[in-house]
């Protein structure tokens, strides 16, 4: 059984959580996928000479240190945080960058405050509509653009935590110590680690890491003309079998996780031929807003030959999750059925 990650590039660090790790509901931390744009801090920072600065937009600038936001209400929240490339590599046609499969993502129980706590405080002025998150890692790369992220105040104010705990840790180094911002139900790039600067804007903060990626377009297209990656959408992970194993005839048990951003994943279904015929699969632990859910199936496999395995996901409006996915140029958001489809052997 694999356990440790699969590195994709060293520098920055980018690595996904092998599917074995994906079959609990909380996904260690140490074993949580890491997605870097930049260089990650080699040491924490040290806590008096850290200051998280909110301004822009606001009645009042606050500097705060980190004692001071942890005398806040504190707020304990689980939330799934997938990366906006995650599946990439499943995609039928290829798309530049990470070459994730499906462990570009994780559950974890996540401790803060909440943003709104801090924007309420500041006072926000009436032309308030966005808010900035910057953080503390180096750049990488000649140009050294910061990676510097906004999401619109609605937002903001309603599910967005500051999180300076991760599984009841300290948040770890890798992942943003000692804060980082997390859009509940919205993908990674949303979610700025190491955060020590909160700006409220007028209107998107314009850059590289708004302007030119985590945009959905298609070629040709001018990437800002695009959709910016917002929302994680309704999809189901196979976390076991996984491809290519071969199995006995009998009772197999397929597990998965199921997971809707900011909406509610109200069934899963399982085929074991390829689509022809589904079976509903049960739930298994926690059903937490925000959160992925974990499911099982018991195949009472009888034929020996090759077999395809599919997962679908219904919402709780109804919505069922695409066949394929929708094709993008950076190949973002691959929720398809199709193509997390898993082969096996029964023998
Ligand atoms: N400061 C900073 N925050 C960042 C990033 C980054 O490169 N720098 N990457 C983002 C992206 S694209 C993702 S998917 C998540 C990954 O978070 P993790 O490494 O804790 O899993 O962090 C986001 N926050
Ligand atoms: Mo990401």
């Amino acid at each position: 059984m694999t356990k440790s990650m699969r590195i994709m590039t060293e520098s920055p660090l980018n690595a996904e959580t092998p599917a074995v790790r994906l079959r609990s509901w909380i996904t260690p931390n140490a074993v949580f996928f890491d997605r870097n744009q930049g260089k990650i801090p080699e040491v924490p920072v040290a806590l008096d000479k850290w200051v998280l600065m909110v301004d822009g937009m606001v009645k009042r600038k606050l500097g705060l240190h980190l004692d001071q936001i942890q005398r806040l209400p504190k707020a304990i929240v689980a939330n799934t945080l997938e990366c906006s490339g995650n599946s990439r590599s499943l995609l039928e046609k290829k798309a530049p960058g990470n070459p994730w499969t499906i462990g570009g993502v994780g559950n974890a129980v996540w401790g803060g405050v909440w943003l709104r706590d801090l924007l309420n405080d500041a006072g926000l002025a009436d032309r308030a509509a966005h808010v900035a998150f910057e953080g503390m890692d180096t750049p990488l790369g000649k140009a050294q653009i910061k990676f510097v992220r906004s999401i619109p105040i609605e937002k903001a104010m309603s599910s967005t935590l500051l999180a300076y705990e991760m599984n009841g840790d300290p948040l770890p180094l890798k992942h943003g110590y000692p804060l980082r911002a997390l859009a509940l139900g919205w993908t990674g790039a949303n979610c700025v680690k190491w955060l020590n600067r909160i700006t409220v804007l007028e209107k998107p903060f314009e850059g590289f890491f708004m302007d030119q990626v985590y945009r959905v377009f298609q070629k040709g297209e001018k990437p800002d003309t695009g959709d910016a990656v917002t929302a994680i959408a309704l999809k189901s992970i196979i976390t076991q079998p996984l491809t290519g194993e071969h199995l006995e005839k009998g009772a197999i048990v397929v597990l998965g996780a199921a997971y809707a951003g900011e909406g509610h994943v109200a069934t899963v279904e399982v085929s074991v031929d390829d689509g022809a015929t589904w079976q509903a699969a049960e739930f298994i632990g926690p059903d937490e807003p925000f959160a992925w859910r974990q499911w099982q199936y018991v195949w009472p496999a009888s034929q020996a030959g090759e077999h395809t395995i599919k997962a679908r996901a219904t919402d709780g409006q109804g919505r069922r999750q695409p066949e394929t996915a929708r094709w993008n140029f950076l190949g973002y958001g691959n929720n398809g059925i199709d193509e997390h489809a898993v082969r096996v052997t029964v023998e």
